[in-house]
């Protein structure tokens, strides 16, 4: 019904970037921040590892298998679907849920490999909207720096380079972009005021969307 008020409800905010932008840092900080006003807040992550679909695409990662660049990128997606409808009932209990990655890294990483954009967008479609994407933004070159990668598949400075280029692309007005190579206390204390927009705005009544 649309007269109808909607229910107050957790946020949803994602944290996006290139590989060693700080994101999971910065994602238990705010979760520690958030918890520490009382707020019902969750940290998650994707990709999920711990499901089926999640261990396929670890091994992918962890170069142990290979799997043509579009069925990867629909299992990064699938992995978003399965845990859809645990985040909706999460929301709307009212736990605000901070995400490590959504659907701007599958975009972002696999039209880095030259794929096209907007198959990449299609399988999204349908996913829950976040509430606000925060970029944290860094230069390849600053990224690769910062204590090496893993190893893991995408972690070159070369293939970085593609995936700021798309993530460039995809940014759009909604985003709130943080300067990512500052001190990492610097990084926390702009988030902090973002992120606790978000979740009033959310406890408002700000219905939940697609
Ligand atoms: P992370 O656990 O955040 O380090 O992510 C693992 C790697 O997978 C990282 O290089 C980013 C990449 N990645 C994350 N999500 C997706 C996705 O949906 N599609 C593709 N192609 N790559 C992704
Ligand atoms: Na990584
Ligand atoms: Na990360």
């Amino acid at each position: 019904e649309n007269n109808h008020k909607s229910d107050s409800r957790g946020a949803l905010i994602v944290l996006e970037g290139l590989d060693r932008s700080g994101k999971t840092s910065q994602s238990s900080r705010l979760l520690s921040y958030l918890e520490g006003l009382g707020h019902s807040v969750e940290s998650w992550r994707f990709p999920d590892r711990n499901t089926g679909v999640g261990q396929m695409i670890s091994s992918y990662l962890a170069n142990e298998s290979q799997l043509d660049d579009h069925t990867i990128h629909l299992l990064f997606s699938a992995n978003r679907w399965e845990k859809r409808s645990l985040m909706e009932t999460k929301l709307r209990s009212g736990t605000t849920l901070i995400v490590d990655r959504y659907s701007f890294s599958g975009v972002a990483f696999s039209s880095a490999k030259g794929l096209d954009i907007e198959w990449c967008k299609a399988p999204e479609i349908g996913l829950l909207a976040p509430d606000l994407v925060l970029y944290l933004d860094i230069p390849p070159e600053k990224a690769a720096e910062r204590g090496g990668y893993g190893g893991e598949r995408y972690e070159q400075l070369e293939f970085q380079r593609k995936v700021a280029h798309s993530y460039q692309i995809l940014r759009d007005g909604s985003w709130k972009t943080v300067n990512a190579w500052l001190p990492f206390d610097d990084v926390e204390k702009q988030l902090r005021e973002m992120v606790l927009d978000s979740v009033t705005t959310c406890q408002k009544g700000k219905s939940l969307s697609k």
